[in-house]
């Protein structure tokens, strides 16, 4: 019968995968009620013929994409587009970070039929069960949609409050492997053999101004608990062996009540983790709930630095009661413990003059080298500020004065440099010249010289030597122009940089 669905994950990075959580919540959501098929772009060489392969059955109706921001937009914006002028009766929907805060330039592509604006679990299978009863009338009473209706208005409902995540379906991982089998996301990382990903809460009580889960979720938050987390770990470490895991959510350690009950439960696994969270909450635990952490196996956390400057946190809304100062006493706790802190910093972030905002850059390149200095485990990740539309925030209004502004045509994301403003290395903000953007840059290639990262454990040994040996003098003294011998190294050793993939994996 013609009503089957097609969920699609665009590819998002070469070599080994993660496990698709996305799609696999969206397909729990109507798992035993519709009839569907998962297509993993990172798994298949030409998802496109395998997209037509099924739609050329005639028993499809429904392409269902998931889209980030970047590289998924790659197969995303395309395969959408062949498969409506291929199949015009079909229905697309998207979801995901990209479509939900995108989603003016994405509806009005002509190509995308309906956006599920954040979660997914009461509006997919709602929106499927409108369409199949052709009950158009209700389609707008339908929370977290967005569509045209009939007079080309877009039409966003009403958000949806968060459900209760442990009350939520198990996520469909047998359906999952009965087309690519499980054991090819379980890879190994600096974590440990089969490292699986997990996503344990919804969304992030926090409203930092320059935030991409802030429209979606606007400071709410919502976990599971820690014993339903740990059955599913449990389950994976009894059927897949696995030794680690990615924790996903955007803030893992928000209740700290959940993260040491957590850590007590899986102590005695041989388990390690990696999570997110934010240094102002997690320097609130006592340095016996971080040694429990250590012990039940936390290597690593990675948290929000942003900048070490307190005049642009609170220009950030960073909210809470994060300092340049508790960024380095944090730093400093964790190092005898051994927790590893991956500090994210956000550079090039808008001033009155240009002067001020290279002062900035400045400052923040020696406050990384301090962090350095404290403890010097820490794994530095540098960006550049890339807007996202948070639309009411002040920092909003503030670029879009500067003269800042999004594609206005969903094929224009496809431009290699849009593409590089998603994986923030390239701004396009005007605001930061190229003299600025070089400086960042090469000092990041000069930092990854002299502290290589330790999730890429390829890089060991003589190749680690040599790589600091290399990039100290430029280190130290500051001279970070033209850093063509680190670059060199970094290319041929296939040096990977955690932020744009993930974890380096084999
Ligand atoms: C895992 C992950 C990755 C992985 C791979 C993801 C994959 N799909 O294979 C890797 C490491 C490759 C990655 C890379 C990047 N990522 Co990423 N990633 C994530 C992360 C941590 C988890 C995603 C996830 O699995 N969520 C769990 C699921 C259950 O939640 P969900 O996706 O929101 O899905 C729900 C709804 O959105 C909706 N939904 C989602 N998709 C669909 C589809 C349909 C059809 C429907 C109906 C509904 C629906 O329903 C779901 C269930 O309710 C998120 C942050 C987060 N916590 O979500 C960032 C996140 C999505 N990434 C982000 C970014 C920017 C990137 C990068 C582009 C840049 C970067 N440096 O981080 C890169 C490059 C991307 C690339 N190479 O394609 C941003 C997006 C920000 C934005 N501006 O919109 C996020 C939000 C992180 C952040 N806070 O900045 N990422
Ligand atoms: S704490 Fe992190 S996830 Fe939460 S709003 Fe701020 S930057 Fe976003």
């Amino acid at each position: 019968m013609n009503k089957k669905i097609l969920i699609f994950n665009p590819r998002s990075a070469y070599g080994k995968h993660r496990i698709p959580n996305s799609i696999l919540q969206v397909g729990a959501s109507i798992y035993g009620i519709y009839e569907f098929v998962f297509v993993d772009g990172n798994l298949e060489n030409d998802p496109w013929e395998k997209i037509d392969s099924y739609f050329k059955t005639g028993n499809f109706k429904y392409f269902c994409s998931t889209v980030m921001p970047g590289p998924q937009l790659r197969q995303a914006i395309p395969f959408t587009k062949k498969i409506k002028e291929k199949y015009p009766d079909c229905i697309t929907i998207w979801g995901g970070y990209f479509a939900s805060n995108q989603y003016q330039v994405s509806i009005s592509s002509g190509f995308v039929d309906y956006i599920i604006n954040g979660p997914g679990d009461i509006a997919f299978p709602s929106l499927i069960r409108v369409l199949e009863d052709n009950n158009h009338a209700e389609i707008s009473t339908i929370k977290n949609l967005i569509f045209k209706n009939e007079e080309g208005e877009i039409i966003k409902t009403a958000k949806e409050e968060l459900l209760d995540q442990d009350s939520l379906p198990k996520l469909p991982y047998q359906h999952l492997n009965s087309f690519y089998n499980l054991e090819n996301y379980l890879s190994k990382t600096f974590l440990g053999r089969n490292t699986f990903s997990y996503h344990s809460s919804l969304g992030c009580p926090f409203t930092c101004s320059f935030c991409a889960v802030v429209p979606i979720y606007k400071g709410r938050w919502k976990a599971k608990s820690a014993e339903s987390v740990y059955k599913d770990v449990k389950y994976f470490k009894d059927t897949y062996r696995i030794e680690a895991i990615e924790f996903h959510d955007n803030n893992f350690f928000t209740s700290r009540k959940r993260v040491i009950e957590f850590s007590e439960l899986i102590k005695n696994d041989g388990i390690t983790w990696w999570g997110e969270g934010r240094i102002d909450t997690i320097n609130k635990y006592s340095d016996a709930d971080l040694i429990l952490m250590k012990e039940a196996g936390c290597k690593m956390i990675f948290l929000g630095a942003e900048t070490g400057n307190d005049e642009i946190l609170k220009q950030m809304n960073k909210g809470g009661t994060q300092t340049g100062e508790s960024i380095k006493q944090f730093v400093k706790r964790l190092y005898p413990i051994g927790i590893i802190p991956e500090l994210s910093f956000v550079l090039g972030m808008p001033a009155e003059t240009p002067e001020k905002v290279m002062a900035q850059i400045e400052w923040d390149i020696n406050f990384i080298k301090e962090v350095k200095q404290i403890n010097p485990d820490a794994e530095i990740i540098i960006y550049l500020y890339s807007p996202v539309a948070t639309e009411g925030s002040e920092l909003y209004e503030q670029i879009q004065k500067a003269g800042f502004s999004f594609p206005k045509n969903l094929e224009d994301w496809l431009a290699p440099a849009w593409e590089n403003f998603d994986l923030r290395k390239n701004p396009l903000t005007p605001w930061l010249t190229p003299k600025m953007v070089d400086r960042i840059m090469n000092f990041e290639t000069v930092l990854n010289g002299y502290y290589p990262t330790a999730t890429d454990f390829k890089i060991k040994g003589f190749k680690r030597i040599l790589l600091r040996g290399v990039s100290k003098i430029r280190y130290i003294t500051g001279f970070y122009k033209y850093p063509y011998e680190i670059k060199f190294l970094h290319k041929i050793w296939k040096y990977r940089q955690p932020e744009t993939q993930g974890f380096y994996s084999e």
